[in-house]
């Protein structure tokens, strides 16, 4: 495992050529994907199959070189074992059948029990078993604040109206539940280490939603509670943690703390300004616009040329999307040509 060009990014080490995966590298775009995904109606079912969910890691792992995996799960799983009764609908987005809809369910919630995800870790062990001995795998959890958001709309939705008016109406039960979240996240990422993950990612995908003070208010601090807990923890205090913050709305050199060791930065960044500030500090994984992927072989290596050339001096560069993989994307146009 020393000699893996992303943990060794992660360190800040310069790299000739830089590693490489791709956020959703694993899921929809891809045939095989969909021909395991046919056997099964509920998208969470399959999550609770770890061998099925190692066999998803391992599918862009065959198909292109690619320098880490990540694991083969979702960020809904806590919210899950809070028996918010998640499902995910033939053609639809995640539902929680049992929302957070009013100040008493979050008072009335249970303990987090972690063995309720032990799919999950089950699933870290399998992935392990069968990917390259040499191959980093990413363990994730959702933010807190991300989390929350779900939670209380119910499921993904574009303007999280309710959860936005729930915030005003309720602050500290949504602080409550914010800290009690923050507790479930450590220890189930400290599972995740103790069950194989060489470096961990927090996707703060819905920090968008909140105006500076509120981003302060309901997301960071959350999140810099359980860096800290991670790096106060002798299982975890060693364990690289990237976060994936999809904040315009605030500076990114403005977000970061000390104990992170990288930044995936969302499509709508300039990394040549960002990388500018944070030389020596963190390193940086990005930021490729998945759109790109729809356009000509042209466009995207010109694209990728781009970036790679902006980064080629940068101690810790991963290159990455800015975002996601779309469904709509030909896995060809992922390797960069047909
Ligand atoms: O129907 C299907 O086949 C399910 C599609 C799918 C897949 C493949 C979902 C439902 N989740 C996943 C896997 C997944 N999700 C992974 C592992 C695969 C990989 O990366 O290779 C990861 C890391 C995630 C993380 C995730 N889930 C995020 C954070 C990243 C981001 O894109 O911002 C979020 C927001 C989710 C929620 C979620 N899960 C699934 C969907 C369709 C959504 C988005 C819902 C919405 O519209 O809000």
């Amino acid at each position: 495992m020393n000699n893996s060009s992303f943990l060794q990014a992660l360190s800040r080490e310069k790299n000739d050529v830089p590693p490489i995966w791709f956020m959703r590298q694993a899921g929809r775009y891809l045939p095989e994907y969909q021909t395991i995904r046919k056997n099964y109606k509920n998208f969470l079912d399959m999550c609770k199959e770890p061998r099925t969910c190692a066999e998803l890691a391992l599918q862009p792992i065959e198909r292109f070189d690619l320098d880490a995996s990540i694991l083969f799960s979702d960020i809904l799983t806590i919210p899950d074992a809070f028996n918010l009764g998640l499902a995910f609908h033939e053609g639809e987005g995640p539902k929680f059948s049992n929302p957070i809809s009013t100040p008493q369910d979050i008072a009335r919630l249970e303990d987090f029990q972690i063995e309720k995800l032990s799919y999950v870790y089950k699933a870290v062990e399998e992935t392990k078993k069968i990917l390259p001995a040499t191959l980093p795998l990413i363990g994730f959890c959702g933010s807190p604040w991300t989390l929350a958001a779900y939670s209380i709309e119910g499921g993904g939705s574009k303007d999280f109206a309710k959860t936005k008016k729930f915030i005003s109406d309720h602050p500290e039960a949504v602080k409550d539940y914010l800290e009690i979240i923050t507790d479930a996240c450590f220890q189930y990422l400290k599972q995740q280490v103790l069950s194989g993950v060489n470096a961990l990612q927090i996707f703060d995908s819905w920090a968008d939603l909140l105006n500076p003070n509120d981003l302060e208010t309901y997301s960071l601090k959350y999140t810099r509670k359980l860096a800290r807990k991670l790096k106060e923890d002798v299982v975890t205090s060693k364990t690289p943690i990237i976060l994936f913050e999809k904040a315009p709305q605030k500076k990114i050199s403005d977000i970061l703390f000390e104990d992170l060791s990288c930044i995936s930065l969302h499509w709508s960044e300039s990394i040549e300004s960002v990388s500018e500030n944070l030389k020596g500090q963190f390193a940086i994984q990005g930021n490729l616009n998945p759109l790109f992927l729809l356009e000509s072989d042209e466009i995207i290596q010109a694209e990728t040329k781009k970036i790679c050339g902006a980064m080629k001096n940068f101690p810790g560069f991963i290159f990455n999307l800015g975002h996601g993989i779309t469904p709509d994307i030909k896995p060809e146009k992922v390797r960069g040509h047909d």
